[in-house]
């Protein structure tokens, strides 16, 4: 298309968005947060299906010109037309991405035909921070799907390009909002003073951050002690090295390597090592288990700087887990730097594994709450498992918990740690009673540390892309958290 017919496209594609009212000028509160003087709705062109024939064209002239890709995704829900036009058009297959998981069914994020390593491109209608690009992305990075481009419809020119480049994702963009207002009042549909504060109020948010979703806690967190003041005032040697690790290589995921058998996680911890804190195991599942996994999981703990965690769960008397711990054929007090108790039996199991535990300089985390529907751990039972913690801080690190800015009482005491179960990119669950709660959610709202993910990573195309991308969230999860809090 030559230069001047595109422009007149543009014009013509600016006119007839206005024409249909999908532009708006007054005053708007926008899912950000911010108000604008200027409102897009695109929602509407699903009834024009001549001006989303147009779109589609455009869309797709703008990005086949530079790269090619095997297949491509539309943002939900208001670019789903879009994508499938451009895919129909194109001849390019299409992806559906699920903004929630049913609990049913095959409970997959990503519908659609694809192979891993493929490459995907996004399409948007609108892009103002970015931030639905970068949920979209993240879900088919950890799905083994390589995201480079977007292409969009409007740029608000409001910092989505910057926090796109960041994460590794060129935009492509058709209209900028500026060119849109001066098309407008190059034809006489807005005066000269909508522009001005258009164009002042895109002066005043050229950076617009991601934002925290918008689902938001009965309970907020306050009063966040960063990881590494809550090393220096940690009680137990483990749970100081934990907070350290965490500070040290910008992670608070624990990766659940529930795989079928130890050869396939000591694989698995080497590939993901890097991204993670810290590594749980279930040594009772391995059926090649043999007395050198201890040593050989050390090794490699010791080569990407993550803790070992074996989730063993004891809940007998204080006189049987003495034993549990240390012997039979696990021997876990040998190799696992954390191990977790319920305390259904009182605090005599913490003083039976803390004998055996703390001249090892080991930890010992308490299950105060569980991921799973219909359990028992809540109100009174939580608050005696926060006792015995705090009788027990020098041996006890912190919690299995699921919602402790919910907890009532004295507020969450720092030196403690909590770690939480039942992670995925989207919220949702398994046939089992799992419940999964997303990484923001856990620790924003929740008030949570460490994100503990199993089948989020562990069953993806590409475990180390996966496990990159939650402890990314998971990172800047705590980052937004700290920031809100200063
Ligand atoms: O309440 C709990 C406590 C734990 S430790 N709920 C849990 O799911 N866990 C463990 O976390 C569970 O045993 C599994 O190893 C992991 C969750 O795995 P996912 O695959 O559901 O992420």
């Amino acid at each position: 298309m030559a230069e001047t017919e595109a422009l007149m496209t543009m014009e013509s594609l600016i006119l007839q968005l206005h024409d249909i009212e999908a532009v708006k000028f007054g005053s708007f509160k926008l899912k950000s947060g911010i108000t604008s003087p200027i409102y897009i709705d695109l929602r509407l062109i699903v009834s024009y299906p001549s001006l989303l024939r147009q779109i589609s064209h455009l869309l797709i002239s703008a990005v086949s010109s530079s790269t090619t890709f095997d297949l491509l995704c539309g943002v939900p829900y208001t670019a789903l037309p879009i994508a499938t036009c451009v895919s129909l058009t194109a001849n390019l297959p299409m992806l559906m991405r699920r903004k929630e998981i049913k609990d049913y069914g095959t409970s997959k994020a990503i519908e659609g035909s694809f192979k891993p390593n493929q490459s995907c491109l996004i399409v948007e209608d609108l892009v103002t921070s970015g931030a639905s690009v970068l949920e979209t992305a993240a879900q088919l990075r950890a799905c083994g799907l390589r995201v480079s481009d977007a292409v969009v419809l409007i740029d608000r020119q409001q910092g989505g390009r910057e926090n796109l480049k960041e994460n590794g994702i060129e935009l492509h963009s058709m209209i900028k909002l500026s060119e849109m207002v001066s098309v407008l009042k190059k034809h006489g549909r807005v005066s000269e003073e909508m522009e001005r504060n258009v164009t002042a109020f895109l002066d005043e948010n050229r950076r617009v951050a991601v934002p925290v979703p918008a689902e938001k806690p009965a309970a907020r967190v306050r009063g966040v002690v960063k990881y590494e003041e809550r090393a220096k005032i940690a009680k137990n040697l483990t749970g100081k090295k934990l907070f350290e690790v965490m500070a040290m290589k910008e992670s608070n995921l624990c990766l659940a390597a529930d795989v079928s058998t130890a050869a396939e996680l000591l694989d698995l911890a080497d590939k993901v090592g890097p991204e993670i804190c810290m590594l749980k195991t279930h040594v009772d599942i391995l059926p090649d288990f043999t007395p050198d996994f201890g040593t050989k999981l050390r090794t490699i703990a010791d080569k990407h700087n993550f803790l070992i965690f074996e989730d063993r769960k004891f809940a007998d008397i204080g006189n049987t887990v003495t034993m549990q711990y240390e012997s039979g054929i696990f021997k876990i007090a040998e190799w696992a730097d954390i191990v977790n108790a319920h305390i259904i039996s009182g605090p005599g199991i913490v003083d039976g594994l803390k004998l055996k535990g703390l001249p090892r300089g080991r930890g010992l985390l308490l299950l105060a709450e569980m991921s799973s529907s219909g359990n028992l751990a809540k109100g009174d039972y939580t608050a005696a498992a926060v006792k015995i913690a705090e009788d027990h801080s020098d041996f006890v690190i912190g919690f299995i918990s699921v919602n402790p800015a919910s907890w009532q009482g004295a507020p969450i005491n720092p030196i403690f740690i909590h770690a939480t179960p039942g992670v995925q990119m989207v919220v949702g669950g398994d046939a089992l009673g799992q419940q999964y709660n997303t990484p923001n959610s856990v620790i924003c709202d929740r008030g949570s540390d460490i994100i503990i993910v199993g089948r989020g990573i562990i069953k993806a195309a590409n475990p180390a892309e996966a496990a990159r991308e939650y402890r990314m969230q998971g990172w800047d999860a705590y980052l937004a958290k700290c920031a809100e809090d200063s």
